[in-house]
């Protein structure tokens, strides 16, 4: 299996899932700018919609879209617990946070990294964003983690977009349990490792 990445970018939160699950699975950079991958290959070939995760599965299949990704390996190791059984109720509050997270948090977010809109934009999409921070404020003061009380594969994905705050200056200290949330993630041994694989190529 292939994970195309590029640092500081939502295709953590499938890193982290593959280091969760111990799969074996090779790393491949992306240059978001040229598209180009560390190995030299047009990414857009790969993935037309030119953007990360991409996950290239041993059979050559792409599977794109995080959310889909995360489920199809945490359903690889359903023994991992990282998603309730497809078809479970669980399974489709899953599917709510997963949803949640890639609809307000992520794309929420990724419109603060487009300074070219005026300031008086960006604070109506600052504004919105820290609504939904209020939520989680309030769902995670009283559990560990998006499910309950073990770490999942929506954590994964909301640790990798909180992580987007010190790029525009957020202060996460406003949302207490956003904080706490985070440390707790930071300090699982897959966290580290991803981050720092991340870090090194
Ligand atoms: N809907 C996609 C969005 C992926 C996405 O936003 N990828 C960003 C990094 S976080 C990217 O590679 N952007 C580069 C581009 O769009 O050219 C998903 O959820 O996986």
């Amino acid at each position: 299996m292939k994970l195309y990445y590029a640092a500081d970018t939502c295709s953590l939160s499938p890193h982290i899932v593959l280091r969760e699950l111990a799969i074996a699975f090779e790393l491949v950079k992306v240059d978001n700018r040229s598209k180009l991958t560390a190995d030299g290959h047009d990414f857009r070939s790969i993935n037309p919609k030119g953007y990360v995760a991409a996950l290239e599965l041993d059979d050559g299949q792409i599977l794109t879209e995080g959310p889909a990704i995360v489920q199809y390996l945490a359903d690889l190791k359903p023994e991992s617990k990282l998603a309730p059984p497809a078809g479970s109720w669980e399974r489709v509050r899953l599917q709510e946070w997963l949803n949640f997270i890639t609809s307000e948090i992520h794309a929420g977010s990724a419109l603060l990294f487009n300074t070219s809109l005026p300031d008086n934009v960006l604070t109506i999409f600052r504004e919105k964003l820290f609504r939904r921070f209020d939520y989680l404020q309030t769902s995670l003061t009283d559990k560990a983690f998006l499910m309950g009380t073990s770490f999942g594969v929506a954590d994964a994905y909301l640790y990798t977009v909180l992580g987007w705050c010190k790029f525009f200056n957020i202060e996460l200290a406003r949302w207490p349990a956003l904080v706490a949330y985070r440390t707790r993630i930071s300090a699982r041994p897959a966290v580290q490792a991803a981050l720092l694989s991340e870090a090194s190529q």
